[in-house]
């Protein structure tokens, strides 16, 4: 008790030790994982963590970062011991400025996506990053993720929308990176290292961003495809047609499609006939609506004469829009209802993509009839979420036990043609001994001596990503 009131006095913000509100931030949304800890602090500024920082140093503690705890990797969830605390950024919200001279913003780690999304457009610009769990999860976390989603394939990943950071380091001390340069050679990137790291290097506490302008005009459309080759060949059409206007293409095959309709009954569904695959294409367009509608119309006019696309439709409304998103939206959700499944992040060449799909389905379906291949993703980035859900509705543990073989299949042909295990979800729990077991001797020493040089106490989510 005397030791909790001392953490509790050290700080303005508040503190969580009792079981029942700990609970929520002891596991993942998809409570694959759960922990213990010794309590969850809530700081409300940066000279608040640095005092949490402290306190743990002096006491042996360890801690985990945590922002929206959507994280898909196990990377947010303390380890079963109790002697972590939980460092939730959730109240540390503040945005300290916008400069849409300079086209960037300054926030807090604990700034939820779509809160920034809103506050860009409010200033007449675009913050890009955008993933479905835009609601819930916080700029600190996308940070320190690398996350990806909807938008890398013309902006890029959180890394490349991010100028500076300010952070909490494992000694408790505060780096003030907030630079808003998009060029700076001065010394080694410290930002780029902390970007990524799961919370394993140092807290980030605030962020400097890259902000766009605003398109005058985004319209979708969904397109039925036969093969995965003629995917990625409407992709290079695509990419020579629209240019930088092109802002997303996922794509998701049938069964996708089948399990959120299970799942999700009331998806409205835009084509009238079925087919293998289908592409959510996405263009924005800087002059108006009739540039954007052309420049879609025109796309999809050449893939039909290359017998690319089997059908396709424009959404002609905000509300079509919406249904065409949610459809590719709601798959993470779709595929947690459906109870259990194995997920792979993977990133392959696009120029591989087609072979890879066609050899591992095969390897995994040869070896596990049970297996209902769940394949979709952003095949604009070459990152596919190469998923296995069970074919009938069981939930038991005989799924479980077929994981590791499913995923030595899966992640021996990721290697076998120099993709990475790991695209946009992190290594967490996760994916971190599979890491190891794929990076040179060269690789992991160098990993190791960047912890060592950033956390020597080993104190900063332990157990978790590359060096664990
Ligand atoms: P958390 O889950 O709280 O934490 C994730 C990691 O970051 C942990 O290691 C944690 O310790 C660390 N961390 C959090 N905050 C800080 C901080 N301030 N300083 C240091 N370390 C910190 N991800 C994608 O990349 N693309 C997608 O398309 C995508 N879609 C998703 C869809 C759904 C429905 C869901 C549930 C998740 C999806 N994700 C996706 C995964 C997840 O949303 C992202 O990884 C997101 O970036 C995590 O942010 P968070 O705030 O929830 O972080
Ligand atoms: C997405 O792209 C997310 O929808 C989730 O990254 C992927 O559910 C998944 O495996
Ligand atoms: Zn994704």
């Amino acid at each position: 008790m005397a030791l909790l009131n001392s953490l509790r006095d050290c700080f303005s913000g508040r503190l969580l030790s009792e079981s029942t509100e700990m609970a929520p931030f002891l596991t993942d949304w998809r409570h694959k994982w759960r922990g213990n800890a010794f309590a969850v602090a809530q700081p409300y500024t940066t000279n608040d963590v640095v005092k949490i920082v402290r306190w743990c140093i002096d006491n042996g503690f360890s801690i985990v970062p945590q922002g929206g705890n959507t994280g898909m990797s196990g990377a947010a969830t303390p380890d079963q011991q109790g002697t972590t605390v939980v460092l939730s950024l959730a109240r540390m919200n503040r945005v300290r400025v916008i400069d849409p001279i300079n086209n960037t913003m300054t926030v807090e780690a604990g700034c939820i996506l779509q809160t920034l999304q809103e506050l860009a457009k409010d200033s007449d610009r675009l913050f890009p990053l955008s993933l479905s769990a835009e609601g819930s999860c916080m700029i600190g976390g996308n940070l320190a993720t690398n996350a990806g989603g909807v938008g890398v394939l013309r902006y890029g990943n959180a890394r490349d929308l991010c100028l500076g950071l300010e952070v909490v380091t494992a000694d408790g001390e505060i780096w003030d990176g907030l630079r808003g340069l998009r060029k700076d050679n001065s010394g080694y990137d410290l930002r780029d290292l902390f970007i990524g790291s799961e919370g394993t290097l140092g807290i980030i506490t605030a962020a400097t961003l890259k902000l766009f302008p605003l398109p005058k005009a985004t319209l979708c459309a969904w397109a039925a495809i036969g093969t995965v080759e003629n995917a990625t060949e409407l992709l290079q059409l695509a990419q020579s047609h629209a240019g930088a206007k092109l802002t997303a293409f996922e794509l998701l095959s049938q069964d996708c499609v089948d399990l959120l309709r299970e799942q999700m009954p009331s998806s409205r569904w835009p084509l009238s006939q079925a087919s293998d695959w289908y592409v959510l294409i996405e263009v924005s367009d800087n002059v108006d609506e009739a540039n954007a509608a052309s420049t879609l119309e025109s796309l999809l006019e050449t893939a039909f004469e290359q017998a690319l696309v089997t059908d396709a439709a424009i959404a002609t409304n905000l509300s079509q829009t919406r249904d065409f998103w949610a459809l590719r939206e709601n798959m993470g959700e779709a595929q947690a209802k459906a109870g259990k499944n194995i997920k792979h992040d993977i990133s392959v060449p696009i120029s591989k993509f087609a072979a890879f799909i066609r050899e591992t389905n095969a390897k995994v379906t040869n070896a596990f009839s049970e297996a209902r291949m769940i394949v979709f993703g952003h095949l604009g980035d070459g990152n596919l979420h190469y998923n296995i859900s069970p074919k009938t509705s069981e939930r038991g543990e005989s799924f479980s036990e077929i994981e590791p073989a499913v995923n030595r299949i899966v992640h021996d042909a990721v290697i076998a043609c120099a993709g990475s295990i790991s695209a946009e979800h992190g290594l967490g729990v996760l994916r971190a001994a599979e890491a190891r077991r794929y990076k040179s001797d060269v690789e992991m020493k160098l990993q190791r001596a960047i912890k060592q040089a950033l956390d020597p106490r080993g104190m900063m989510n332990p157990g978790k990503g590359i060096v664990g």
